[in-house]
């Protein structure tokens, strides 16, 4: 595929101003007219050739300025349309297309998911609705007059605020007309329509205005909206508070749909969203369902500054916009719950998804240099560490700067395309830093590692701390960083308060060479060091430390997340000693022994904390951290075995908190975090007693899912089931499957434990569930629950020796590939570490890519993700 680069990036030679959409919706043959205000770019080529994109599209009718145009003055194609010499003035063009939303199977453009008309345009799905300059630099004002049949589409919404509706009498159709103030690039355009049902509440913005919050969602599921509702409502208020950002528009619409190839999407004014990110109820969503709901409703709402009022100059600047906006989504999650549990899920995450991918073929900076299909570029990498790249600009300038520094970027920029540049400077004023070094963060793939050495003088009472960071993956000549290590010192009683170093500004030292050392004055005996802590910085640290200093951070130290990466560190190094024969069971014994001591101390005061403690490092954790040869097989019994270890040592203390946590008969389901967290600590404790005890396990399993009341606590039950073999476990599969036959949303959780079961038998078992009539492959949320876990969370069987995981994933791509190119591209990725496997499984792995890139037809989407993973 043609590559885009950064580097040849030109302003548009045209600009569009303005914009008239009338759509007449029709199942088949959708008529969309679009009435353009163009003109030239006074920062463009003068007489350059106007070259509109399309995508799919069929032309019916072409005017400039009202007169229809004559053949010789346009060339059309699905692609494109162009204009050979347009007018050097400004000028309306008046496109008639005609789509087929029902045909469109990519879920891009306009669609229909399960009767309702939607859209999807970031990033280039407006091509797929009219020719257009689609590039998010060209900002227009939209009015869109959406039509309809009424029976079939009685509600029809667009961008901004609502002008006019009404019925056309003696046709069955009826019209809205929708006018959005605020210019917008093409890929914030959304429009539905169809049968919904709302609930629906007034909101007054702390500027004055009135504003009708309203979620949409499939007849009858009214009631599973009112927390998404709540959510946005949140969301708002927050948004005010700690940004000082208030909504713009009358009306915020957010619409549940429920096939969609993201989470969601924030168009102005009208979130489109999976209603996999909508829907909730005690009895089908999860403690982890509501979490997710909150963030990205809050995700979205944000998006309304931090992207549509502000927005990408081009799709490089991705991350401008996404990694701004899942940190300010992160920031409000910390507010609404727990922060460092917050703060340890963040991590997880990006040690899940994107240190790997980091690490592997697909790795890319943060700004991209270049892409041959941009859908692929919405990666962790862009999200997740783009978001610490901002978290990190606040810890280098300080809360008041960098507050100071987020109003100074919005108002510079509002109504324009920006930049990463436009972002930095607008810090650089405030706090009077140079970032030009700092910015090296958005520029080069990698995670950076440091390297950390510390000394003891017992004689001049001296700590001395050396740093060294390297760059993996970031080229030689790349120069060293700028990384804040927040930090401190921990003696066997606590923090050292009294210990103090120059070079340590509010707990902070700013690594910015290759090699620095730090002396730490007033250090009366050997301290532990508390590095990087909250994760200050998106590094790998080593540090060799033994397991008892750690222990003692797990103890004493005052920075919640490492305190639990603490005793992630043990458990690593217990695993990872022992599938190389380097671990010792006295080892496994201390550790068990300190997580007791642990949950004494502390699991009742915070038992959301403490079940992520119990949570040991996931095998893919394991395989990221080993980083070559590896063996999922190995992985997964070392795993298997410290668990078993831990889970036979503490069952005493398990089954007591179980008992102590277990909520009253009768209590109302409570999402709220304290509640979340009695529930995750009680199935925590549950995963390890049935580990060691598998009779046991069933037992607790099937009374917890019999006595549930909500589906966390169900799912729990069912997930501790399905690591243990035995008719009890299909027993319990067929009854959840019974029971909610009619809700797919709960299936798909029952496809993914069932797909991410570590045995042999699982592939069978994910070929048959392909044949369940619940499964659809044009459902992407069907797909990804169900192969998608299968392929990124079972990494024994995906990862078979025989090549067996590979084929069914190969054979789901490459199927997928011909309807949902995007949903298909998005599976590949799991293919992402297959050149750290051990050579039996690297070959299968390889050979696997070398039958996808070679299939005739294929996608530029999957063709991108082969190629970069082969190259
Ligand atoms: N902009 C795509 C969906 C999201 O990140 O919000
Ligand atoms: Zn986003």
């Amino acid at each position: 595929p043609p590559t885009v680069r950064l580097e040849d990036y030109r302003p548009s030679d045209h600009l569009i101003d303005r914009v008239e959409l009338d759509v007449r919706l029709d199942p088949h043959d959708t008529r969309v007219t679009a009435r353009l205000a163009i003109r030239p770019n006074p920062a463009g080529r003068p007489g350059a050739p106007l070259v509109l994109d399309g995508d799919d599209l069929r032309l019916l009718a072409l005017d400039l300025d009202g007169q229809p145009l004559a053949p010789a003055a346009f060339r059309v194609a699905p692609s494109a349309l162009t204009l050979p010499e347009p007018p050097g003035r400004p000028f309306t063009l008046t496109i008639e297309t005609r789509i087929d939303p029902s045909a469109n199977t990519k879920l891009m453009g306009l669609y229909r998911s399960n009767g309702v008309y939607c859209t999807q345009c970031e990033a280039d799905g407006f091509r797929r609705i009219t020719y257009f300059l689609d590039r998010p630099d060209v900002m227009a004002v939209y009015t869109t007059r959406i039509e309809a049949e009424e029976a079939q589409a009685p509600v029809l919404l667009g961008n901004g605020n609502p002008v006019e509706s009404g019925r056309i009498e003696g046709t069955g159709r009826h019209f809205a007309v929708w006018h959005d103030p605020h210019p917008k690039p093409a890929y914030l355009f959304a429009l539905v329509g169809g049968c919904l049902d709302r609930v629906a509440k007034s909101f007054d913005t702390r500027e004055g205005r009135t504003v009708e919050l309203a979620v949409h969602v499939e007849p009858g599921k009214a009631e599973r909206a009112a927390y998404a509702l709540d959510a946005v409502e949140r969301s708002m208020v927050w948004d005010e508070r700690a940004f000082g950002r208030a909504y713009d528009l009358d009306v915020f619409n957010v619409v549940a749909v429920s096939d969609f190839n993201m989470g969601a999407m924030e168009n102005k004014g009208l979130n489109i969203f999976n209603d996999k990110f909508v829907l909730a109820s005690p009895e089908t969503a999860t403690d982890a369902d509501y979490a997710a709901i909150e963030a990205i409703i809050a995700h979205e709402y944000f998006h309304n500054w931090s992207g549509n009022r502000v927005t990408c100059r081009d799709w490089f600047q991705l991350c401008l916009k996404e990694g701004l906006t899942v940190f300010r989504d992160q920031e409000f999650s910390s507010d609404m719950r727990s922060r460092d549990v917050h703060r340890i899920g963040e991590v997880r995450t990006l040690r899940a998804r994107q240190f790997p991918e980091d690490a592997g073929p697909l790795a890319h900076p943060v700004r991209p240099r270049q892409y041959a299909e941009i859908n692929n570029f919405y990666t962790a990498t862009v999200y997740e560490k783009g978001a610490e790249i901002v978290r990190m600009l606040r810890t280098l300038v300080g809360e008041s700067a960098f507050r100071a520094g987020m109003d100074r970027y919005f108002s510079d920029n509002d109504g324009r395309a920006a930049t990463v540049e436009d972002f930095l400077v607008a810090f650089e004023a405030e706090s009077g830093r140079d970032l030009a070094r700092f910015a090296e963060w958005y520029e080069r793939p990698g995670t950076p590692r440091v390297a950390v050495t510390g000394t003891y003088d017992a004689a001049e009472r001296t700590y001395r701390l050396d740093f060294r960071q390297t760059r993996p993956g970031a080229g030689d000549d790349a120069p060293p960083l700028v990384i804040p290590v927040r930090l401190g010192l921990v003696g066997p009683d606590g923090p050292l308060g009294e210990a103090t170093c120059p070079q340590v500004e509010d707990g902070v030292f700013v690594l910015d060479a290759f090699e620095a050392a730090l002396t730490f004055d007033d250090v009366t005996a050997p301290p532990v060091p508390s590095l990087f802590r909250g994760f200050s910085a998106p590094v790998r640290v080593d540090m060799a430390m033994d397991d008892a200093d750690r222990l003692t951070l797990l103890r004493h130290d005052s920075d919640g997340f490492n305190r639990w990466e603490a005793a992630q560190r043990v458990a690593a190094r217990l695993m990872i000693g022992a599938l190389r024969g380097a671990a010792t069971d006295a080892g496994a014994d201390a550790f068990a022994a300190a997580l007791g001591a642990f949950l004494d101390a502390r699991a009742l005061d915070d038992p959301a904390f403490a079940a992520l403690v119990l949570a040991l490092p996931s095998e893919n954790d394991l395989a990221d951290e080993i980083g070559a040869e590896i063996d999922p097989d190995a992985i997964c019994s070392a795993r298997r075995a410290l668990r078993v270890r831990i889970g036979a040592s503490l069952n005493p203390r398990l089954r007591a908190l179980r008992d102590a946590l277990a909520e009253p008969a009768g209590t109302p389901f409570s999402p709220d975090a304290a509640s979340a967290g009695r529930r995750s600590l009680r199935s925590a404790a549950l995963d390890l007693i049935a580990a060691a005890d598998p009779a046991d396990g069933t037992a607790l399993a099937r009374a917890q899912i019999a006595a549930a009341t909500n589906m966390t606590d169900r799912l729990a039950g069912l997930s501790t089931l399905a690591l243990l073999p035995g008719s009890a476990r299909e027993a319990e599969f067929a009854a959840f499957a019974e029971c909610y036959v009619d809700e797919p949303l709960v299936l798909d959780k029952w496809f993914a434990i069932q797909a991410t079961i570590p045995e042999d038998g699982t592939i069978e078992r994910v070929r048959r569930l392909q044949t369940h009539p619940a499964f659809a492959m044009t459902n992407p949320n069907r797909v990804r629950a169900l192969v998608g876990s299968f392929a990124l969370a079972n990494p024994t069987q995906f990862n078979r020796a025989d090549g067996a995981g590979f084929a069914l994933t190969a054979e789901t791509v490459l199927a997928l590939d011909r309807t949902n190119p995007q949903v298909a591209a998005r599976l590949m990725t799991a293919f992402g570490s297959w050149r750290r496997l051990e050579p039996v499984r690297r070959a299968a792995a390889e050979s696997a890519l070398r039958r996808i890139l070679a299939t005739p037809g294929l996608s530029r989407d999957v063709t991108d993700i082969a190629g970069r993973s082969l190259a």
